[in-house]
């Protein structure tokens, strides 16, 4: 990417809203207006919200957020299943949209892509005007709407299309990066999960523009090379290019380093759970079944050892990663301290393209039954699911940086229309 090219606000970020609940909203009626949670089963499934309608937002229901406490805060709500399928047929009608205003068109998730549009401009105008058509185009057409931010450089970009969400479009003008960030929560940043932005309080930053006046050697020492990155994010800097290679995951993975090294199975158990339900959300947004699950255990004197099984069944289920990674660490934890953990899925395969070697009805016959047998056998421990929230092993672990392409995804830490950590 030349330099030349950044002079100018030519990269444009589009994101769906509510995707999944759009979608379901869109196609029945009778759910518009009306609070809508997609994920699981119901309020009373050990599952976790996939996404929530704006109207359900309201009552601070957000993404990842368990549907039993989505069903406290919003009991009118209309629950629906994640329908996979359908969700990947939508998103690649999005995506040809996209790609009718540039073939420079980066898909990060189901729902959200990066756009280069210096070249068609003599085509179709400005790029806040490309902006403005792109949304009618996916409102007239697919019956959706998408908010777009337009700036520079990606990383603005993303930052932009989330500040006026729902159907919102936000252009910063070339030059004005750095003042657009400066007032913004550090949480919108790129990079800052829990641990970052706990790390960052106690130089007392509070906003982008507080990270920003950070000496980066000062928070080397503290963080390592990933502090001066994250300052030069709050400066607006980002020089990564729009790239139309076209999105493919290979693997999806979390990972917890404890502060204490544990010997606790309850702790290693709930730590597995929300790693497993941080992987399975990272699947879902990217439409895709992984048939390889593998948990990592790092003991205290560094000894690592991983272990993988391959499951009968493709899976996007939290409960159902969590189940295998619990029975293969389990072995590997007895008599010692457990420094680190981490669960990964692999083998991916889009959820619309599943094989139906045996006809549809009978996969889904076998894909319940499984499901039943973990609820029944492991029912009791969805209150151990209820009390992650409280415990602060939830949101333990910052993003990894190194799957793509959900790593590439611009990270959030922050539910969007409710009370933050509800
Ligand atoms: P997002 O774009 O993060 O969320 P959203 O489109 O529902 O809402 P908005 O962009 O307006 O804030 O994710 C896109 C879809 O991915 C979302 O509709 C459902 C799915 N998803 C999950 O399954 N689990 C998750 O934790 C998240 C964040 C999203
Ligand atoms: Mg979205």
């Amino acid at each position: 990417m030349t330099v030349a090219a950044r002079t100018r606000a030519t990269i444009l970020h589009v994101d769906l809203d509510a995707f999944f609940a759009a979608v379901e909203q869109r196609d029945r009626p009778e759910l518009r207006g009306r609070a809508v949670i997609v994920g699981g089963g119901g309020p009373r499934d050990r599952g976790v919200v996939s996404t929530a309608s704006y109207e359900a937002r309201r009552f601070g229901v957000h993404s990842a957020m368990p549907l039993r406490t989505a069903g406290r805060l919003c009991p009118q709500a209309v629950f629906l299943p994640v329908d996979g399928v359908k969700y990947a047929r939508v998103s690649r009608e999005v995506m040809a949209i996209l790609r009718r205003f540039t073939p420079l068109v980066e898909q990060v998730s189901i729902d959200e892509a990066f756009l280069d549009v210096a070249g068609s401009e003599p085509l179709f105008g400005s790029p806040a005007a490309i902006a403005l058509a792109i949304q009618a185009a996916i409102e007239q057409e697919l019956g959706l709407t998408a908010s777009i931010g337009v700036a520079s450089n990606k990383l603005v970009a993303k930052v932009a299309s989330d500040l006026r969400k729902p159907a919102g479009l936000v252009e910063v003008p070339v030059g004005t990066e750095a003042s657009f960030l400066a007032p913004l929560a550090i949480e919108r940043l790129w990079g800052v999960g829990p641990r970052t932005r706990d790390v960052l309080a106690e130089y007392g930053v509070r906003t982008i523009g507080d990270l920003a006046r950070l000496a980066p050697d000062m928070l080397e020492r503290r963080l390592g090379k990933h502090g001066p990155e994250l300052i030069a994010r709050a400066r607006g800097i980002d020089a990564a290019p729009v790239s139309d290679e076209p999105m493919e995951a290979k693997s999806v993975s979390h990972e917890h380093t404890f502060d204490v090294d544990t010997a606790s199975w309850e702790v290693i158990e709930r730590t597995l759970l929300a790693l497993s339900e941080g992987v399975a959300g990272r699947l879902r947004r990217g439409a895709v079944r992984a048939s390889t699950i593998a948990v990592k255990v790092r003991a205290s004197d560094f000894t690592t050892v991983t272990r993988q099984r391959t499951l009968p069944e493709p899976t996007d289920d939290g409960a159902i990663i969590w189940q295998t990674v619990a029975a293969l660490a389990r072995p590997q934890v007895r008599g010692i301290r457990v420094r680190l953990l981490g669960v990964a899925a692999s083998h991916l395969m889009a959820a619309d393209q599943l094989p139906l070697l045996e006809g549809e009805e009978a996969r889904r016959r076998r894909v319940t039954a499984a499901s039943d047998a973990i609820r029944g056998r492991f029912g009791a421990w969805a209150l151990t699911r209820a009390r992650l929230l409280g415990s602060g092993v939830a949101e333990p672990f910052e993003r990894d940086p190194n799957t793509a392409p959900e790593a590439r995804r611009i990270g959030r830490a922050r539910p969007k229309g409710g009370p933050p950590g509800s």
